[in-house]
């Protein structure tokens, strides 16, 4: 281990704000103190102070806060000088604290210690950032019960029922002739069955949250005229892409994020599809394929009114990503009759709407839920990431994994082996088995001065 630097940064956003404030974390603390305000406050006291540079010429004054180490954000000593919200007064602090000794911080530094000094675990780190990133009410509650270590607890309690799963297993096999045919155990199929069951419910839990977070994306496809810049504005409530009665209009792709009862929706208008338009049209057109491949479900706007029976749909389904849900949106249901009725067709799911009018669109928003699993009342929602549920989902492999080596060749080392790498998923999530590179990569993400 080398010498741990003392690093700083402006802890509040650039600008101009009433205030501003420095934040120095480190061993160098106390120095840094001494030389910029002439001494060292008492602990934790606000301390009113002149921030002097190299001529004891005042940059600034202002609160002078310190706490030592280990009771601070970050576990080391910690020194925040608040002082007024001004880009250059702000610049000139950390420019004299980084002469007489400190560095500059890398984005998310300061909780990247905080993690390092066991402050809080790499969930709940993220947390944070989640709770900084919120963009709804329900997303500060998820990112809250998240820091306040719900989601960790979750996770601890599902590691506990693997371990103790892998106990009751190494046991079986070190020691054989103590229980005939322990692998046959009925209470073991059961042992397994308890733990899936564990699985489902931290799953459900962390989809919802990483739901709040992340939302979903839907792209809005079909042919010109179907009406799909119609129904991306009827979404978003405003007029966000143009709408004019001459095919081809719309050429690149128009990104908007709305709110559905607090899950983001980003919904992408793109160029219709056909055959034989202009090479700024074809180029849309790919383009318009691309964000299907990516995207969470496509809804396929049919003109109801021309073609009831969705034929547009059975031509173009051949050319479409293969593993993207679809919805069928008949529109124009104004102009319409004679739309087929939604159940009695096999194929994908099918939704009547106008976008002229409105009707039908809070039944498409209400699937649109349904269809991501999102529930609308808040039960104890954690905020979590994708990084999450692929770690949950490839526990969950390693325990079905565990258990069909039990069921087929009663191999108790193979059974134990897989039973390790879920512990090991799993403790992907709270940090406590992470590689630098993975550190790295939520860190980076931080804003600066977190
Ligand atoms: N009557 C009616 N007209 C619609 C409806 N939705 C779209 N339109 C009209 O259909 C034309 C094409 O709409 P637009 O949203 O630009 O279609 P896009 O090419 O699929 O993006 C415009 O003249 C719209 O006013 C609808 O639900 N009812
Ligand atoms: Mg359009």
């Amino acid at each position: 281990m080398g010498k741990i630097d003392t690093i700083v940064a402006a802890a509040t956003p650039p600008g101009r704000g009433g205030v501003g404030i420095v934040r120095i974390s480190g061993p160098k603390v106390p120095e840094i103190a001494a030389v910029i305000l002439g001494e060292l406050p008492l602990p934790r006291r606000a301390t009113f102070a002149r921030f002097l540079d190299s001529h004891q010429d005042t940059i600034d004054a202002g609160l002078a806060l310190f706490f030592p180490a280990p009771h601070s954000y970050t576990g080391e000593h910690v020194l925040e000088l608040q002082g007024h919200g001004g880009a250059v007064v702000i610049e000139s602090l950390v420019a004299r604290i980084i002469e007489i000794g400190g560095r500059r911080a890398q984005p998310g530094e300061f909780t990247q210690r905080a993690f390092l000094n066991d402050k809080l675990d790499l969930a709940q780190a993220e947390a944070i950032a989640d709770l900084i990133d919120a963009g709804s009410r329900a997303a500060v509650r998820a990112a809250m019960r998240s820091l306040q270590g719900e989601f960790s607890a979750m996770i601890r309690g599902l590691t506990d029922a693997v371990i103790e799963l892998r106990t009751y297993v190494e046991a079986a096999i070190d020691f054989p002739e103590e229980e005939v045919d322990f692998l046959a155990d009925e209470q073991l199929a059961e042992r397994f069955q308890a733990v899936s069951d564990h699985f489902d419910g931290v799953e459900q839990s962390a989809r919802q949250g990483r739901l709040l977070r992340e939302g979903m994306t839907v792209v809005i496809a079909g042919r010109p005229n179907a009406g799909k810049s119609s129904l991306l504005n009827k979404l978003a409530g405003y007029e966000a892409a143009i709408v004019t009665a001459i095919p081809g209009t719309t050429r690149d792709v128009v990104r908007e994020r709305i709110d559905i009862d607090g899950m983001p929706l980003h919904v992408l208008d793109t160029a219709g599809l056909r055959q034989g338009g202009d090479v700024v049209e074809e180029e849309g057109i790919r383009r318009a394929k691309v964000e299907m491949t990516r995207a969470d479900r496509v809804l396929f706007v049919i003109d109801a009114s021309e073609d009831p029976s969705g034929s547009a749909f059975h031509e173009e389904s051949g050319r479409m990503p293969p593993d993207v849900p679809v919805t069928l949106i008949f529109n124009k249901c104004d102009l319409a009759v004679g739309i087929p009725v939604a159940d009695t067709m096999a194929g994908p799911p099918r939704i009547t709407v106008s976008a002229a009018t409105g009707k039908g669109i809070d039944a498409l928003r209400a699937h649109l839920k349904l269809c991501m699993g999102y529930q609308t009342v808040d039960t104890g929602t954690v905020s979590a990431r994708q990084r999450h549920l692929e770690s949950l989902s490839r526990a969950r492999r390693n325990v079905d994994e565990a258990q069909r080596q039990l069921q087929d060749r009663r191999a108790g080392e193979l059974v134990a082996e897989e039973l390790r790498g879920a512990q090991q998923a799993l403790n992907e999530i709270t940090g406590e088995f992470t590689t630098e590179d993975l550190l790295g990569r939520i860190f980076s993400s931080f804003c600066i001065g977190k």
